[in-house]
């Protein structure tokens, strides 16, 4: 199995920073209403997308739920595809007609994720099965929020996956809302969710979703298990999403009450990208200029990748009903 070398460590932070970088952008684009698309931005949850996608191999495969703009990207997704996508255009991922839930790269093997609770769940296990049948050492990664975990597909999919031994990595983002409701009022108090899990005998681990490296190290350890005929694996990542549930602002800025400012500092206090970036300082990992380039040529990336956006074509509208059923 790889260890968290010092070219891990970097990787690592490379990507979580451009995560950052890229949603922030966007975030910011987003509020001149050209977008026309609802959009959750994952600006705060950057370490699960960049920990579990960069713990896979070229085969696995990826779905993902509404909040899915992180993990399209870290899973090798392309950015003007996705800018393309917000701005409804020809050149997007779905060729403008998915918006901003309906992300797909199937050659990078990101295939697909959709705002339905659950249902790239299952999704992922009959991938899994597909891995199965043909042979295939591949491993299938569903992302979702803790939310899923209230709907009845989920514990189906576990429980099928579980009997079977599927090649499934089961990635829960805990960020303790949906939309507007705190975990209090949705789960019983003292709920577990990897203990939900272990009611399946799957194997399940809560893992900091805010620490990049740690998310790594137990996807890491999830896949080459899952990979090698030990059945699927739960991970809980406790996080916290910064922006508003669907949207560009801050909570607060949109003068919304169901979650405190000092809750949110206590959060952006514990930053990932800049937990990550410390480290690779404090270990002389990685030098001051270094992350100056890097810094350049991520903006670089997102002025391209806009530009290239904004000046591709609407997708024709006698091709509305096409691949509609
Ligand atoms: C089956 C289903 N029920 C309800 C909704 C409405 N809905 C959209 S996002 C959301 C919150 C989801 O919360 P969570 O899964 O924790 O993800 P987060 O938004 O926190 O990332 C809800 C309830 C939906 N899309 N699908
Ligand atoms: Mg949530």
């Amino acid at each position: 199995m790889d260890a968290l070398t010092p070219d891990v460590k970097r990787r690592l932070y490379r990507s979580v920073f451009r995560l950052r970088r890229i949603e922030e952008r966007l975030a910011d684009l987003y509020r001149e209403q050209t977008m026309r698309t609802p959009a959750h931005f994952g600006v705060g949850q950057e370490a699960v997308a960049s920990g579990v996608c960069e713990a896979l191999g070229a085969r696995d495969v990826v779905y993902s739920h509404h909040r899915c703009h992180n993990h399209y990207l870290a899973r090798g997704g392309k950015l003007a595809g996705l800018a393309a996508e917000l701005y409804g255009r020809i050149d997007g991922c779905a060729r403008g007609r998915g918006g901003s839930v309906h992300l797909t790269a199937r050659d990078q093997g990101f295939i697909v994720s959709s705002a339905i609770l659950g249902q790239t769940v299952a999704v992922a296990c009959g991938s899994a099965l597909a891995f199965r049948m043909d042979g295939v050492p591949g491993v299938a990664v569903s992302f979702f929020g803790e939310a899923t975990c209230e709907e009845g597909v989920f514990y189906e999919s576990l429980n099928y996956a579980a009997i079977n031994r599927l090649p499934v990595l089961f990635v829960c983002e805990n960020n303790l809302y949906s939309t507007e409701s705190p975990l209090s009022v949705r789960q019983p108090a003292g709920t577990a969710l990897t203990d939900r899990a272990a009611a399946f005998k799957v194997e399940a681990h809560q893992v900091d979703g805010n620490d990049v490296f740690e998310v790594w190290n137990a996807a890491r350890h999830a896949v080459d298990s899952i990979r090698s005929g030990g059945g699927p694996v739960f991970l809980e990542c406790m996080t916290y999403r910064w922006l508003e549930h669907v949207g560009p602002k801050f909570d607060h800025e949109a003068g919304r009450s169901y979650r405190s400012r000092e809750e949110l500092d206590h959060w952006i206090a514990r930053c990932p990208v800049r937990h990550a970036r410390e480290r690779l300082l404090a270990e002389g990992l990685v030098s001051k200029a270094e992350l100056d380039a890097w810094s350049d040529a991520v903006e670089q990336e997102i002025d391209d990748a806009v530009a290239t956006a904004r000046d591709s074509a609407w997708p024709d509208a006698a091709d509305l009903f096409e691949n509609v059923h």
